[in-house]
């Protein structure tokens, strides 16, 4: 049985052509930072996002928790977003490794009010925890791949600005945000003082993610990843594969974008499964099944027995995520599975 997996934009594999120049990289020990091809790509992702400085992470979750940690002492507070990634799925991360406390405020599509961004800043009263952070998340995740409008963010930054507050952007998926707009990873990152962005999510790289900054906040950074053991040696191996990745798969990402949309669309139309086409703005595709007489867990193992693979993210709610993998055919065959599977 063939098995068509939508799960997560995490599960592209590296093409033979990545793997080449991933065999022929120059290496050194990054940990003396002598290794050339990471040197190269924070170079080149410190241009791309306007920023001074760049620094090669293990993951997406580090690159976001070393940020938070640079730019909060313990008992501060952090705005984001009630369904944000460093508050649901990064293990506890920021209470844990940086002191922080979460301060969630519920986004429409996960996209924050200013106005409730600035009620959220705590006033300066020794009652209170310091607010010190505001983290946007650029696509959202669990909203559905939406794009933070430019707009808001600059609403936001001007908040941030008048409260004295730094601005952190997770935008592990920020390529399928500029994709999509044709706004600029560097216009984006110019409203954050740090931004994260992952290479092993759509754009294909196996490994790695990376923050940019300025000099001063990627030398902080270098001492906690370090402290979060992320010091790696001969890992030009795997910034040579995210350099191959950002030079041929971004442009690309825009193709992911267009099956989403022809999944979303088709599945809307079947009896007990509701997507609201409004947040399928990019790669990502959630599926309501409040109407459906099965819950989303039963969905997703009656859809895993036919060979489609999907992530149940409530009892009324699951994810579909296209990748570079996925065809115009499959998305075919995952109508079909669910036509069959749920005939009225
Ligand atoms: N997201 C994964 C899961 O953790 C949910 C996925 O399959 O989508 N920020 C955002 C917005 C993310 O979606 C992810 C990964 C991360 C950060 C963390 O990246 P990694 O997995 O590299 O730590």
């Amino acid at each position: 049985m063939e098995i068509i997996d939508l799960r997560s934009d995490t599960l592209t594999v590296p093409s033979p052509e990545m793997r080449e120049v991933m065999a022929s990289a120059d290496v050194g020990d990054d940990v003396f930072g002598e290794d050339p091809t990471i040197n190269k790509l924070q170079d080149k992702i410190a241009a791309m996002t306007g920023k001074e400085a760049a620094l090669f992470t293990a993951s997406g979750t580090q690159a976001n928790q070393t940020a938070i940690n640079v730019h909060t002492q313990p008992g501060d507070e952090i705005i984001c977003e009630k369904r944000s990634h460093i508050f649901n799925y990064e293990a506890g991360a920021a209470a844990a490794l940086s002191g922080a406390q979460l301060h969630t405020l519920s986004g429409r599509y996960g996209i924050l009010d200013p106005d409730e961004v600035e009620l959220a800043v705590r006033p300066a009263d020794h009652h209170y925890a310091q607010t010190r952070l505001i983290a946007l998340e650029n696509t959202h995740n669990t909203w559905g791949g939406t794009i933070y409008p430019i707009d808001e963010i600059k609403k936001i930054r001007v908040i941030s600005d008048k409260y004295n507050l730094k601005m952190h952007l997770d935008g592990a998926r920020l390529w399928n945000a500029s994709a999509a707009s044709g706004i600029s990873i560097k216009e984006y990152a110019g409203y954050f003082d740090s931004v994260a962005l992952c290479f092993s999510k759509g754009l294909g790289a196996p490994v790695g993610s990376i923050i940019a900054g300025s000099k001063e906040f990627i030398d902080r950074a270098h001492y906690y990843r370090k402290l979060y053991g992320g010091g790696m040696r001969q890992a030009g191996i795997l910034a040579a594969a995210a350099i191959f990745a950002v030079e041929n798969n971004f442009e690309r990402l825009t193709e992911d974008h267009r099956r989403a949309r022809l999944l979303a669309e088709q599945v809307n139309q079947l009896p007990g499964f509701v997507v609201n086409l409004q947040t399928v703005q990019t790669n990502i595709v959630i599926i309501d099944t409040s109407l459906n007489a099965a819950n989303a867990i039963q969905i997703t193992s009656d859809l895993a027995e036919k060979g489609v693979k999907v992530i149940p993210f409530s009892p009324t709610r699951f994810r579909m995520v296209t990748n570079m993998h996925i065809t115009d055919e499959q998305i075919e065959q995952v109508i079909d599975v669910m036509k069959n599977l749920y005939k009225k």
